[in-house]
């Protein structure tokens, strides 16, 4: 290995050849010691330095260990190994290497992949550029000079354009916060930092405080050692049978076939590991046909089987609550103490959202008398004291403790550097109320700077082999392209980074993950932010988005160089995740486009696909009926909550364009409807175009609130709590039925809720431009709807567009609802802004990322929950305000 001030000749500098320099010299004005300066030789650095001498990049390597192999060489604890199986968990980038390792065991040892990464090192001669036993302890970006200026723990300065923390996301031990921890006078390990010599527990008494991975996995090896072992465990985890061995012969095959298709799908895949994906979620088959499939996820073991058994684990409490249950059972029936075997069964978060465990014969290591579990949940510890554990209850004597309490992860070992961007800006401090990222790779203040799998990348919901090299190649790739265009730094910009934090949050919400005290939240380190941080998008998703970031000429990036800058700015992601999946899901079914139907073949189209819909919430009753409209009679389909009555009662009128739907089909909408707003939900319909055309539609909602108000007591209402509601079509029908019945003194009407309505034809609004194609409702289908329903003459008539009434004063309080993605959501906005003007109370909420049809769609987007709690909520506050009569 070769020494910083050991190098001699000229280094390049982006491309530039520039003075070597050492010590001092490192600081004259714009002299690099180096291109690139890496921090940890675990898979990521490695992989780096690789990839770095290969565009002709100088670069220097700081490892605090006296080894590579980042966390493989401090986690040496007994019994430590992956938990993605190693012909997975290993690196892709080199055929013969691939070709070459053969690991043992399906989930290798901790020093089979020790000694796979020294192979590697050695392979591709890597060792000469790593600085071992030295820590990098600050590192300051020197604004005049574009460069990066590093201090390490021997006090030596270095100098460099760019700056790589490859430092893993698991490698910051987080510190004990248990009382007494120093004085305790007998043995004291961390799983985290485990001596390489071993430990002997023979004849020790032991204590192991945690049950997360690194005890479950240490805890039956630990076991056979010992004379007496007392475990205490907060939280009771998930852990599935490892199911160790040699590979299975179905993997090795799949793998050996095609070896460069299989690392292709890996990439391409959710998390890094080729697997099926499950079609159906586990509340849509049979409990036996459930319970078969995980029974076999049990009996094959891991993660990815488990966890894949269906779709939707992560994001229907119900359907986890079926696996976490059935997981709970086997605990019950492998631990034979039932006051153990309850404690160990995890009841306070769902299955998958802290990081599940896989062992090896873990819970039946609790049938060993000498073995012990603490809950302490109902018998915390107090103090650590010198001969042991002091819980509320009991005094433990040890000879020997165990820290496996875990990481401060994912952003630990980044800020644990004092690193200093920008006019003085310090991460630590840019990221005290949680990390703020662009791709989970870089962050605004800090140019040059890269985190290979970051936080805000999909790092530890991944196999982390997968994304480092990703990551890895996208970085290198990005620094090979500025040094050709003569760039000297690259920052994000505030708009990317404030919008890929928001798009990371939005994927978390709508999964189970944020229900959990994970460190996936930040929330095992006391004051640390509760900020979910990986991204939970998955792995191949992730990828084209980097992809597309380099294709849209680094959208989101600032790139500076001499005589040019460029700024692309943007934010790569806008819509709801949930929302752009069903898009996806949508586009690849290849559906002809509504307009190109006839109205029979349209109708029936959207029959069949509401037949496949899941029905949205129990209420306490339904009813169908009928009601006399403006001409003939028509259908209505009555939701009645489970609580008791007499309840107010809203009209709804449904969407579809005045052409499509009836009475029953926006039922999972109405169901939630009433179930969250505790009112009769009443869905009227109305007469459709083309076959009765403008204006039978708000003549019949006008007749059907009249009728409703008739006989509200009868329908078992409370007369004089009447609202209204409606979407799209069926909001304007809504709105136009308000002034209708305010010019007719008509039933009083205590409020309208107006999901993203029709409220003028006649305006060319710039959201029908923006959002013309693409989401659903298109401008050529709004047409269709338009020229089916009203002549053009019709269509500035305040009956077809209620925006266009020369007055709109006294009108009944409105919740208006628009989408970002609608091409009606300016006309929506433009209603609730006259409103506003005529003194109406209203509210507008204008749901982010949203599109025309997804608000509706309460079986499928959790995303827009919150507009439809918003509804309810409103139509509370309107009956709660109203009088009745
Ligand atoms: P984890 O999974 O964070 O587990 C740490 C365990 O230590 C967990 O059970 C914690 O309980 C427990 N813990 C932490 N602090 C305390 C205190 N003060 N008192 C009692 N118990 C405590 O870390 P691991 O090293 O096991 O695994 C990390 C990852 O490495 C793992 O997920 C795999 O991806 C590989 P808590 O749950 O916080 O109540």
């Amino acid at each position: 290995m070769k020494s910083l001030a050991e190098h001699e000749g000229t280094m390049t500098n982006g491309g530039i050849d520039v003075a070597n320099s050492n010590g001092n010299e490192s600081n004259l004005p714009g002299a690099t010691d180096v291109d690139v300066v890496v921090v940890g030789a675990g898979f990521a650095g490695l992989y780096l330095l690789h990839r770095l001498r290969g565009l002709g990049m100088s670069a220097q390597c700081f490892e605090t260990a006296a080894g590579v192999g980042g966390t493989w060489y401090w986690n040496r604890y007994p019994g430590a190994r992956c938990d993605v199986e190693s012909i997975d968990y290993s690196y892709s980038f080199d055929a013969e290497l691939d070709e070459e390792w053969r690991w043992s065991e399906r989930y290798a040892t901790q020093p089979e992949i020790l000694s796979y990464l020294e192979h590697v090192a050695g392979r591709f001669d890597l060792l000469q550029d790593i600085r071992f036993s030295t820590r990098v302890e600050a590192a300051t970006w020197d604004d005049e000079q574009s460069l990066w200026r590093l201090r390490t723990d021997v006090g030596e300065d270095v100098a460099c354009r760019h700056y790589v923390m490859a430092t893993g996301c698991l490698s910051q031990p987080k510190t004990s916060e248990i009382e007494g921890h120093g004085r305790f006078g007998g043995e004291i390990y961390f799983t985290s930092r485990w001596p390489h010599e071993g430990v002997d527990f023979s004849g020790k008494r032991v204590g192991v405080i945690g049950t997360g991975s690194s005890a479950i996995q240490s805890i039956p090896v630990i076991a056979k050692q010992s004379k007496e072992l007392t475990v205490f465990q907060r939280t009771p985890n998930f852990s599935i049978p490892a199911r160790n061995g040699p590979d299975t012969a179905e993997k090795r095959a799949a793998a050996d076939r095609d070896r460069a298709a299989y690392r292709e799908q890996a990439r391409r895949s959710r998390a890094g590991v080729p697997v099926e994906v499950a079609e159906s979620g586990a509340m849509m088959v049979s409990e036996e046909e459930r319970n078969e499939r995980f029974e076999k996820a049990w009996s094959v073991g891991g993660l990815f089987a488990t966890i894949g058994a269906f779709n939707d684990m992560l994001v229907n409490l119900t359907s986890n609550e079926t696996l976490a249950e059935f997981i709970r059972d086997k605990i019950r029936g492998i631990v034979k103490d039932p006051v153990t075997a309850e404690a160990l069964c995890p009841t306070n978060h769902p299955f998958g959202t802290k990081r599940p465990c896989l062992d090896d014969n873990y819970y039946d290591t609790y049938n060993q008398p000498h073995v012990k579990l603490v809950d302490l949940l109902k018998d915390p510890i107090q103090t650590i004291t010198e001969t042991g554990i002091d819980t509320a209850a009991v005094s433990h004597t040890f000879f020997t403790i165990v820290f496996a309490t875990g990481f401060d992860a994912m952003t630990g070992a980044i800020v644990s550097v004092d690193i200093t961007g920008r006019k003085g800006l310090r991460l630590a401090d840019k990221w005290a109320e949680g990390p703020k990222t662009y791709l989970g790779l870089t962050t605004v203040g800090f140019p040059n700077f890269f985190a290979i799998t970051g936080p805000g990348s999909p790092s530890v919901l991944s196999n982390m082999a997968v994304s480092i090299e990703q990551h890895v190649d996208w970085v290198c790739d990005l620094l090979g392209d500025l040094c050709k265009r003569g760039v000297d730094t690259i920052e994000p910009t505030e708009m990317a980074e404030a919008g890929w934090v928001q798009h990371v949050n939005d994927y978390a919400d709508i999964t189970l993950y944020p229900r959990a005290n994970s460190w996936y939240m930040g929330a095992n380190v006391p004051g640390k932010a509760r900020v979910f941080l990986p991204y939970v998008g998955g792995v191949g998703n992730y990828r084209a988005i980097c992809e597309e970031v380099v294709e849209k000429d680094y959208l989101g990036f600032t790139l500076d160089g001499e005589g040019q800058r460029q700024c692309n700015d943007g934010i790569i992601r806008r819509l709801q995740p949930d929302v752009a999946i069903m898009l996806g899901v949508m586009a690849s079914m290849d559906l002809p486009p509504l307009e190109s139907l006839s109205v029979g073949e349209a109708r029936a189209f959207i029959a069949e696909t509401q037949k496949q819909r899941a029905p949205g919430p129990d209420v306490g009753e339904i009813v169908d009926g009928q009601f006399p409209g403006a001409t003939r009679d028509l259908d209505y389909r009555l939701y009645r909550p489970a609580s008791p009555g007499p309840h107010p009662i809203v009209a709804y009128f449904h969407g579809g364009g005045w052409v499509l739907g009836g009475a029953a089909s926006d039922d999972p909408l109405c169901r939630d409807l009433c179930v969250q707003s505790d009112a009769i939900i009443i869905s009227m319909d109305y007469r459709h175009a083309p076959e009765e055309r403008f204006p039978a539609a708000p003549d019949d909602g006008y007749a059907a609130v009249q009728w409703i108000a008739d006989r509200a007591e009868s329908l078992g209402g409370v007369p004089g709590q009447l609202a209204v509601t409606g979407w799209s079509a069926g909001a304007n029908v809504a709105a136009v039925v308000c002034q209708t019945s305010r010019d007719s003194q008509g039933p009083a009407i205590a409020g309208q809720v107006l999901l993203t309505p029709v409220t003028d034809a006649t305006k060319a609004l710039s959201s029908k431009a923006e959002n013309a194609e693409g989401y659903v409702l298109t401008s050529t289908l709004m047409d269709w709807f338009w020229d089916h329903y009203a002549d053009p003459i019709d269509r500035a008539n305040p009956k077809a567009s209620p925006l266009r009434a020369a007055d709109l004063s006294e009108l009944p309080p409105a919740l208006v609802v628009t989408c970002e993605f609608d091409p009606l959501r300016d006309e929506g906005a433009a209603y609730a802004d006259a409103l506003t003007a005529a003194g109406v109370d209203v509210e507008h909420l204008s749901a982010r990322g949203q599109i025309h049809t997804s608000i509706p769609a309460v079986d499928m987007l959790r995303s827009g929950a919150y507009a439809r709690q918003a509804m309810a909520t409103a139509l509370k506050q309107f009956f709660a305000t109203s009088v009745s009569v």
